[in-house]
């Protein structure tokens, strides 16, 4: 061998050693096919959820995914945010809750896979959809099509992102957790607009995407001309009719909403667990693999991460783990029993395709089997309004209205997605009941303002003719752009009506430095007029506009050139002078005053600049507010309920909590009490909190609420700062957090025994349902408020004995306090029996607490 090729040889043994795993890491490789994903020569049946790291703390990342793999994921999802991981080109950050390798890592530690979706384009109602806002000064630049210099950045940010896994061995083949990579994100739904270039793009971003050598499938969602090997998925509500484009691809389902993102100005969004459930159990039945929930977790939009237009800072989105990391029951718990029960049929899953039944007018069975002739099947009806019994392998089977039953045996049903057994949570949010919160009210504290000018302020300034568009002007370092001119009134006319055009996406109007106007647009229509009579001064009148957005869009065909702020303004009504300002002289000014001086800094907090004393400004525009607190006790999530405030931004020790607008109340009408879930469902489905504040869900304390991670509170006193925009009253605003919880549970003798008592054969008929309580982590149950055998009536939070009542306190007292969790079977066998020959239900209500 020559000199050069032993160093050939040398490097090519470094690379196969690399590539290689050894001693303690298990290295995998990950494979498809037409049926599943092939894990080490394996099918496997895989449950995902969403998780996005920047919408919570890494201090609480180990317990979101503790919770995940207690509810039956497999797989936690997420995609990876390029702005703020490049906020300044070629400079990266990886810190904090944007440690990407701490997240996957933690996700390892917990033996759960990773699907990466690097995107880059993210959507996800996140800022830009994750786009740097650089990109966009680029000359000559053009977003998600065949244009080189997008082309070049965007692969850049990829191998980056791929190159930084691979270092950290965090593929499959190298001993890591992750098994899925995505490129691009839901382009299919746009790619019309982008003509040829669009088509091309597509066939770049996947060579591009395989290029990389990641040695894990790639896939493309919502992308009907995915070109081979990528694997087109499904994003939707349902995707049980979903076909890949080859016979050589599985059926993957990467975004199935658990609800909805909410906005400022709407209804909070949300979907019946019994619906989610039927969508999955229909996916799983009719051929799927690989099911991923849209939100799992959703978390917080902290600081201004929002996306937009006006997208709002809670993206709880209805999750199994709410916004604050807390359980959500039911919908956690029934969708962990229906992992269970799918789990149980995994080995048929992967060994058939289903065999096709049909029972009736929307009644069908599919069977999957072994090749011991042993089999597995899915009962459903989706009819969405008559409940039926049908008979199947010789059996009879009640099945409710939209509804799937899961038969791991073909005999035994050991879920149904319409009979929620599991635990529920009495009331709907984990704040706003008084005896579970503890609360701080900041009303005596003392505290201190800053009335900022209105107007241009610094030394900044410049004066263009004409309006500017917003985004370009301020590059998106502020959400706020002054527009000033003045209007120089020889008439007599003294009246006039000021009319402003605005694509978006809020703006205050101030003549002669007095605020005459507000005008604000929505999540849809972010654009909004303004016609305001207003009255003006002989000679100079100054005219200042404070143009606000509220996150960059993120969503739709060239989202990325959508403007924002104001591009027309006149006077109307004026016999003399310029009616149309529009072309005038115009000064600017990125920013407002007080974002000059930094204050929502925590050195400025005993600056001379703050005012303080007794009269406290309340009902103010354009003013900073700022106090020190005392945080309540505990270990657990803040909350600042914001229900006075008007609209603007908080600041806990100089860390953005995210943007606020109480002001902005929902539609009143479009909610009802009671949600059928039998139907098709769409985000306007299942509404509530109408008529209300931005992030309100009305208990007994009216509140809007805003997130405080716990890790950003320190014990003794904790800067908080408001900038408020409209006005609002800051003595109101009060500092929550979380001391108990109630639970509650109901169970019949008829509903099947929990999926972990399984056994095969008839052994399982004997096993009898079970009541299984659990507190959240660090409680306890305290008491035992209600417990009734026979046929209790009310529901959680309401129930009193029916006619047929056996009083079983002292049985579940024995069994339940001081308990973390415990469980009681349903049977008279040990309850006693009040009423034989009545099908009775163990209903339970319980209290946890410290
Ligand atoms: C991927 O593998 C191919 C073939 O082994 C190689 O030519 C290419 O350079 C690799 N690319 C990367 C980014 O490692
Ligand atoms: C199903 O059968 C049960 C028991 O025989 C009966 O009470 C019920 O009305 C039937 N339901 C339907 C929809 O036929
Ligand atoms: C004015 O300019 C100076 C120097 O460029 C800068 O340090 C200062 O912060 C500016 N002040 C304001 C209020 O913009
Ligand atoms: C906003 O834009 C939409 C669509 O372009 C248009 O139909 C509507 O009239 C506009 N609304 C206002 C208030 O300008
Ligand atoms: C306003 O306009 C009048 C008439 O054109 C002019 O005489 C006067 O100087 C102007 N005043 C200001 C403040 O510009
Ligand atoms: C009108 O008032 C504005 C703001 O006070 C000032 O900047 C401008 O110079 C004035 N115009 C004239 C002509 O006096
Ligand atoms: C922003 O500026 C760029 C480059 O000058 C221009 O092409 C684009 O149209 C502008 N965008 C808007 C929304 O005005
Ligand atoms: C502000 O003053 C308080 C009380 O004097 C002190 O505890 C705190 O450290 C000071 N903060 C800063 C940022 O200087
Ligand atoms: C604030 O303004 C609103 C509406 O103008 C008024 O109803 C309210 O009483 C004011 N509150 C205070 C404290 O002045
Ligand atoms: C129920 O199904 C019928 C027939 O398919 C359909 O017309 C109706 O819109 C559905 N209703 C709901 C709420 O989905
Ligand atoms: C087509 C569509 O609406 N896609 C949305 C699906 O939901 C995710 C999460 O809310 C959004 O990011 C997509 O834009």
């Amino acid at each position: 061998m020559g000199g050069k090729s032993s160093i050939a040889y040398i490097l090519l043994v470094i690379l196969v050693l690399e590539s290689c795993c050894f001693e303690r890491t298990v290295c995998s490789a990950v494979t498809y096919d037409h049926r599943a994903l092939v894990i080490d020569g394996k099918r496997r049946v895989l449950q995902s959820g969403s998780i996005h790291y920047p919408r919570s703390t890494p201090e609480v990342w180990p317990e979101l995914i503790r919770k995940s793999k207690e509810g039956g994921l497999d797989v936690i999802e997420t995609y990876v945010f390029w702005n703020y991981h490049e906020p300044v080109k070629g400079q990266y950050y990886f810190e904090g809750r944007f440690d990407l390798v701490r997240f996957v890592k933690t996700v390892q530690e917990a033996g759960l896979f990773v699907h990466l979706r690097i995107g880059p384009y993210a959507c996800a109602e996140w800022n830009y959809g994750g786009f740097p806002m650089w990109l966009h000064f680029i000359p000559g630049i053009q977003f998600r099509t065949t244009n080189e210099i997008f082309k070049e950045e965007m692969k850049r940010f990829l191998a980056k992102i791929v190159d930084l896994m691979k270092e950290e061995k965090l593929f499959a083949s190298q001993g890591g957790p992750i098994i899925l990579a995505q490129v691009e994100n839901e382009y299919g739904n746009v790619e019309w607009a982008y003509g040829v270039g669009g088509e091309l793009y597509v066939k770049w971003a996947a060579e591009t995407a395989v290029s990389l050598n990641t040695s894990v499938p790639w896939v493309m969602c919502s992308q009907g001309d995915a070109p081979d090997p990528i694997i087109n998925t499904c994003n939707g509500f349902y995707c049980d009719g979903f076909t890949p484009n080859s016979p050589t691809k599985p059926i993957m389902w990467t975004e199935n909403y658990s609800g909805w993102f909410l906005s400022f100005g709407y209804a909070i969004p949300y979907r019946p667990v019994e619906d989610l459930a039927f969508a999955v159990a229909r996916f799983f039945e009719t051929g799927g693999t690989f099911q991923n929930y849209y939100m799992y977790f959703g978390g917080t939009n902290f600081g201004r991460t929002a996306g937009g237009p006006l997208v709002a800072t809670s993206y709880d989105y209805d999750a199994p783990l709410d916004e604050y990391g807390f359980i959500r029951q039911p919908k956690w718990g029934h969708l962990r029993d229906l992992h269970k029960a799918i789990k149980l049929c995994e080995e048929y899953l992967i060994s058939s395709e289903p065999v096709h039944q049909q029972l009736g007018v929307n009644l069908e069975a599919h069977i999957y089997y072994k090749p011991s002739n042993e089999c597995a099947a899915f009962l459903a009806n989706y009819d969405n309004r008559s409940d039926a019994n049908v008979t199947f392998n010789g059996n009879l089977y009640h099945l409710p209205a939209w509804s799937v039953s899961i038969l791991p045996d073909c005999k035994n049903v050991i879920f149904n997605t319409a009979k929620v057994v599991t635990q529920r949570t009495t009331g709907d949010h984990s704040f706003g009941q008084k005896k579970n919160v503890n609360e701080l009210l900041l009303a005596s504290s003392s505290w201190s303002w800053y009335i900022e000018e209105v107007g241009v302020s610094g030394n900044n300034s410049f004066t263009e003719p004409g309006l500017l568009e917003q985004i370009n002007t301020t590059k998106d370092d502020s959400d706020f752009l002054w527009y000033t001119t003045s209007i120089n009134l020889s008439g007599e006319e003294k009246e006039a009506v000021l009319n402003i055009e605005s694509l978006g996406h809020a703006a205050l109007v101030f003549v002669n430095k007095k605020l005459v106007a507000f005008g604000y647009g929505n999540h849809d229509y972010a654009n909004f007029s303004i016609n305001e009579k207003i009255s003006l001064n002989e000679g100079n009148n100054t005219l200042d506009l404070l143009s606000m957005m509220v996150g960059v869009q993120n969503y739709g065909p060239w989202f990325d050139i959508a403007g924002a702020g104001i591009y027309f303004v006149a006077l109307i009504g004026l016999k003399n002078g310029k009616n149309d300002l529009s072309s005038g002289e115009w000064t600017y000014q990125v920013g407002v005053e007080g974002e000059y001086l930094g204050l929502d800094k925590v050195s400025l907090a005993n600056s001379s600049l703050w005012t303080q004393g007794s009269a406290l400004p309340v009902n103010k525009s354009l003013i900073w507010y700022k106090v020190t607190f005392v945080a309540p006790e505990g270990k657990g999530p803040l909350v600042l309920n914001l229900a006075s405030m008007g609209k603007g931004q908080a600041w806990v020790k100089g860390q953005s909590i995210g943007r606020y607008w109480p002001a902005y109340l929902s539609p009143s009408t479009g909610c009802t009490e009671y949600c059928d879930y039998r139907g098709t469902h769409d985000p306007s489905t299942c509404q509530k909190g109408c008529g209300q504040p931005a992030q309100t869900f009305y208990e007994e304390i009216t509140m809007s609420r805003y997130h405080i991670p716990r890790t950003w509170v320190h014990p003794g006193e904790n800067l908080l700062v408001l900038h408020e925009e409209l006005g609002g009253d800051p003595s109101k605003i009060s500092v929550q957090t979380r001391t108990g919880q109630d639970i509650c549970s109901f169970v019949s003798e008829a509903d099947p025994p929990a999926a972990d008592s399984w056994k095969p054969n008839s052994e399982f008929s004997s096993q009898v349902p079970e009541v299984r309580l659990t507190c959240e982590q660090g409680w306890q149950i305290t008491s035992v408020n209600f417990a009734s055998y026979g046929t209790p009536v009310g529901t959680c939070g309401t129930f009193r004995p029916g006619t047929c009542h056996a009083d079983v306190l002292s049985t579940v007292e024995k069994a339940c306090i001081g308990q973390v969790k415990c469980s009681i079977p349903v049977s008279s066998a040990n309850l006693g029996d009040a009423c034989p020959g009545l099908l009775k239900t163990l209903a339970i209500e319980a209290h946890c607490s410290e």
